[in-house]
């Protein structure tokens, strides 16, 4: 395990073997059939597409015959990062032109005190990291396949996080966000 950042809620930690490459491969694999999206949004005046494809479930609301594995990823997340993780959020980057913009989570879409677990599968993406009060202080870290990369709540608070384009080939990175949401 590495500690990228520090802070009273464990911070960012990042263990890159989470899961050996069988497993990663199967989970990729199956998830290629979630309900992938592509979304618009508004920028200054126009509307644009979203430069990947999300997909999203609420993990107390699987159908028990669900074909995806999410169930067996919350298990293995939960051993690693305990908490009640409800939600899971996915991206799919399609190549080095997809990408997600320097953000943090919102805010009021977590409950306070609980991590964010975001499983990797697939090509390696670059993840930035980096203060919001001084961007020049800054952490980068490529995202394996099969890895696991924990973000205290508290981070979300003094820390942007983003996934850059890239020019280098680049095959397809899914990523599996787990989360503590609010009850509906
Ligand atoms: O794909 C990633 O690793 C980052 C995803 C992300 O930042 C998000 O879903 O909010």
């Amino acid at each position: 395990m590495t500690q990228l950042l520090d802070d009273a809620e464990g911070g960012v930690r990042y263990w890159p073997s989470f899961v050996d490459a069988a497993t990663a491969d199967a989970w990729f694999e199956a998830l290629q059939g979630a309900e992938w999206k592509s979304q618009r949004r508004m920028m200054y005046d126009r509307e644009v597409d979203v430069p990947r494809l999300v997909a999203s479930y609420w993990l107390d609301g699987l159908p028990p015959d669900c074909p995806l594995p999410l169930p067996g990823m919350l298990a293995r997340v939960q051993a690693q990062v305990p908490a009640p993780f409800n939600a899971a959020g996915m991206n799919l980057y399609r190549d080095g032109r997809d990408s997600v913009a320097m953000h943090h989570d919102t805010l009021h879409m977590l409950v306070p005190g609980q991590p964010i677990a975001l499983v990797s599968l697939g090509d390696a993406r670059r993840m930035r990291i980096r203060s919001q009060a001084c961007h020049r202080e800054a952490v980068d870290v490529a995202l394996a396949h099969g890895s696991l990369l924990a973000m205290s709540h508290a981070s979300q608070l003094t820390h942007e996080h983003g996934i850059p384009k890239t020019a280098r080939p680049m095959g397809p990175r899914m990523s599996v966000v787990f989360r503590v949401r609010p009850p509906r």
